[in-house]
C-alpha cells in the first residue's frame, strides 16, 4: 500500500464527528477558565483571583480559533462539596451511552490541577471521584 491510498485514520474520526467535546474540570482556581481561554483564544469574563469563578457546565463555548473542540467550562470543586461535583456527575451522565449521539458525548474530560507544593498531595478527593466516574462511563 502506498502513502497515497493509506486511509487517514484522522479523516474517518472528521468524518464521524466533527467536533469534538471538552469537559474541563478541577478544583476551584486550577486554571480551568484560563485554560480555555489561552489554549482557545475565547474571552472568559470569569476569570479571577480573588472570587470563585462562576460558569454555566451546559454552555458550549466555541472557538473562534478552532472549529474541530466545543468545551465546557465547569465550576471548580472544594473538599467536603457536592453541588459542582454532582452538576458534573449529571453532566456527565446526561452526555454518555449509547443512547447518546456520538456528536453529544463527552469526548475528552480535561482535568486541571495545580502543581503541588513539595509534600501536597496531587490529587484532591473531587479528582479522584472524578477519575473513577470517567472509568465507570467509558465505553457504556
Ligand atoms: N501562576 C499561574 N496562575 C494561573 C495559571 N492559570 C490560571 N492562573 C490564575 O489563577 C487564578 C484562577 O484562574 P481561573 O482560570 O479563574 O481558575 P478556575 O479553575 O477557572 O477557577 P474557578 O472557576 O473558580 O473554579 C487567576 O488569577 C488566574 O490568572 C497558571 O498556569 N499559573
Ligand atoms: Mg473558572
Amino acid at each position: 500500500m502506498t502513502t497515497e491510498t493509506l486511509p487517514l485514520e484522522s479523516a474517518k474520526i472528521v468524518s464521524d464527528c466533527p467536533r469534538l467535546r471538552v469537559l474541563v474540570v478541577g478544583k476551584s482556581g486550577a486554571g480551568k477558565s484560563s485554560l480555555i481561554s489561552f489554549a482557545f483564544g475565547v474571552k472568559m469574563e470569569s476569570i479571577s483571583d480573588r472570587a470563585r469563578g462562576v460558569s454555566d457546565i451546559n454552555k458550549a463555548i466555541e472557538s473562534p480559533q478552532n472549529p474541530r473542540f466545543v468545551l465546557h467550562d465547569s465550576m471548580g470543586f472544594e473538599p467536603g462539596e457536592t453541588v459542582n461535583l454532582n452538576s458534573i456527575d449529571n453532566f456527565l451522565k446526561v452526555h454518555s451511552g449509547e443512547a447518546v449521539s456520538l456528536e453529544e458525548q463527552v469526548h475528552i474530560i480535561w482535568l486541571c490541577i495545580a502543581v503541588p507544593a513539595s509534600g501536597s498531595r496531587v490529587f484532591e478527593t473531587g479528582d479522584e471521584q472524578l477519575l473513577t466516574l470517567a472509568s465507570e462511563l467509558r465505553g457504556k
